[in-house]
Parts: structure tokens; sequence; C-alpha cells
């Protein structure tokens, strides 16, 4: 830090992964190249949602995506950007996205690795200038793969990298590659992502609670009666959680991870009967980054996110994850704990 506070020496998301290669079990030159391309991606979606409103890209593109969600014109630009940056990076062999129905294999030589996302997720908020995101999981290839469907419906546990950018009053880049969690802020002056949260970890505790309370007439007894009890009913003496629920995952997340708290998304018994959040492109990548920060990730059921394995590429879980003490409250009461 020089004169008047001002930093001189930042770091960049490039610099980071250079000083941090030997560290990062995955890291290659491939794949360094893969998360440069990633932020690229990034960047571009910011940019477009910001100028959205003003070059007429808000509203609906007229059709519905692989899970049957109405698209937005920028779901449909944002999975573009997204495929045209992986595809023209040359490491990803196959991506699977929220708004394609099938898997998409590229034809071309080379690519190691297997990216599955959300481009542009939270995206009933766009029009309001809410935040949203875009999540990504990576896996490395199987063995002697060329690629197909087997690269991906795999266990959480052999992510080899994820990370989501969160496009709110500045564009925020959280990442893991199995090492702890860093956090980088875009500076769109020099139009690169600066290292803001090293090494991040998640408050253990907070009393802030964060799933959409519009669904429960259609929760399981268990789930109102948990919801019920951080609200302090059961309890006159007991101080109420806060609720906070923007209804954007991202958005939700990057507030706990900064804050602590739990968020959730249930199964219920009307729209979301497996839970509504995707495997591969929202409870993978948010169960990995929440673990490496120190939180926890399960199921309905109690069972580890990390330790599922989808049997197709759009399936979908319950989800509990955020502050470790506050996964392991909601676990004790389902008493698997
Ligand atoms: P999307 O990927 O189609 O945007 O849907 C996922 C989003 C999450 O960001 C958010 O947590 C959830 O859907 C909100 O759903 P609901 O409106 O049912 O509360
Ligand atoms: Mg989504």
């Amino acid at each position: 830090m020089s004169e008047a506070n001002f930093e001189t020496d930042l770091i960049t998301l490039p610099r980071f992964l250079l000083d941090n290669l030997k560290d990062i079990k995955c890291a290659t030159g491939e794949f360094t190249l893969l998360l440069n391309a990633l932020q690229f991606a990034f960047k571009f979606i910011s940019q477009t949602i910001r100028k959205a409103e003003l070059i007429n890209l808000v509203g609906l593109a007229g059709h519905a995506n692989s899970t049957g969600d109405e698209q937005k014109k920028l779901d449909v630009l944002g999975d573009e950007i997204f495929i045209n940056t992986m595809k023209g990076s040359g490491n990803v062999k196959v991506l699977v996205s929220e708004e394609q129905d099938d898997l998409i294999v590229f034809k071309s030589e080379g690519g190691n690795y297997a990216v599955c996302c959300d481009p542009i997720d939270g995206s009933s908020n766009l029009d309001a200038g809410v935040s949203v995101g875009t999540i990504v999981s990576i896996f490395r290839l199987l063995p002697g793969s060329t690629g197909s469907i087997k690269d991906v419906l795999r266990s959480g546990n052999e992510m080899v990298a994820a990370c989501y950018a969160m496009y709110g009053a500045s564009t925020h880049l959280m990442l893991t590659t199995g090492n702890g969690v860093n956090g980088f802020t875009l500076d769109t002056n020099l139009g690169e992502f600066i290292l803001t949260q090293k090494n991040l970890v998640l408050p253990p505790s907070r009393e802030i609670y964060s799933i959409n309370e519009g669904n429960t007439k259609y929760w399981d007894d268990s789930i109102k009666q948990y919801i019920n009890k951080l609200k302090g009913e059961d309890d006159v003496n007991a101080k109420p959680y806060s609720a906070r629920y923007i209804g954007s995952m991202v958005a939700d997340m990057h507030r706990t991870f900064l804050y602590g708290g739990l968020f959730a998304y249930p199964a219920d018994s009307y729209k979301s009967p497996n839970g509504k959040l995707r495997l591969l492109y929202e409870a993978f990548p948010m169960a990995f980054l929440v673990e490496q920060a120190g939180g926890k990730a399960v199921n309905d059921k109690g069972e580890r996110i990390m330790d599922l394995t989808p049997t197709h590429i759009h399936d979908k879980s319950s989800i509990w994850l955020g502050s470790k003490e506050e996964v392991d409250k909601y676990l004790k009461h389902i008493g698997k704990k």
C-alpha cells in the first residue's frame, strides 16, 4: 500500500493462478487457460447485463429451456457467450448448459475438461436489475475419454474446480480449485478480476435463513416445523432468525459466504418434487465452494450433496447449505446428527 492508501500491488486472477500453480492439484497450463477463458465469459456477460435495458435485451425470448423455464433474451445470449468462449478456448471438450437440452461435445481437437454451467442463474430477476450470476463446475475428462456423457455423470467429489460470478453492484468471482476459496472483484477500468477475499472462511453460524417461504404449504411437515423453529414459534423466549431471500441462488449464496447463515431449496409436493436446483451446475459447484470455505451442503435427507451422482445432465436435488453450525442444526432436527 502506498500513499493515501492507494493499492499498487494488485493480485489479478492471472497473477493469482501463476502464484498458486504449485498448490493447485489440477493445474496444468491448459487448466489456467480454461480459467482465463471463463473470466472472459464472466466479463462479457457482466457487460451485456449492464447495458441490457438500453439495447432492448430485457424480456422473454419466446421459448422454454430444457427444464421448461421460460427463457429470457439474456438467458439465450448468456448461453451463446458461454458456449462460444468455451469452444474458442480449445480446452473444453464437453459442455453442459442449463439452456441446452443435450450435452455438447466439441468436435475440434484437444480439450481435456468438461464444464457444466448455468449461464445466467436467477434470470427471473433480470428485468428488475436484481443481482444474477453464472455458476460453473469443472471436471477433468475420464482417462482415455474423447468426450461423452460419462465425463459429467459423476459424483460431485470428482469436480476439480467450481466458481460463480455474481453480477451485482460489482461483479464478483468466487473460485475453488479444491484448496480453499478465493474471491475476486472486477475492476471495470482495468478489466481485471482483483483478489479481494483471500482464503475466504464462511462464518460458522449466523441467524439468517434464506428460503422461498411461499412454498410452505407444499413442504413436508418436518420442513415446516424446522422453519417455524428458526422463527422461534415454538419458544416465546427464542430470538427469531432474520429472513433474507433474493430469489437468485448466486446472490443469496454470496451473502451467505460473507455473512453466514442457511440457504435452502427443499423438495415440495407441487412444483419441485425433487427440489428445484440442478445438481451439475447449481448444487454441486455451490456445495464444493461452501465446503471449501468451511461450511456444509446436504439434501433434505441429510445426504452430503458432493456424494450424489446424477443419472441425467439436468437432474435436480433438494439442498440445505451454508454455515456449518446452521446445517448441523438442520441435520439434528431430522435425526442425522
Ligand atoms: P434459474 O436457473 O432458472 O434462474 O432458476 C434457479 C433459481 C435460483 O437462482 C433461485 O435460488 C431459485 O431459482 C428461485 O426459485 P423460486 O423463484 O422458486 O424461489
Ligand atoms: Mg439457475
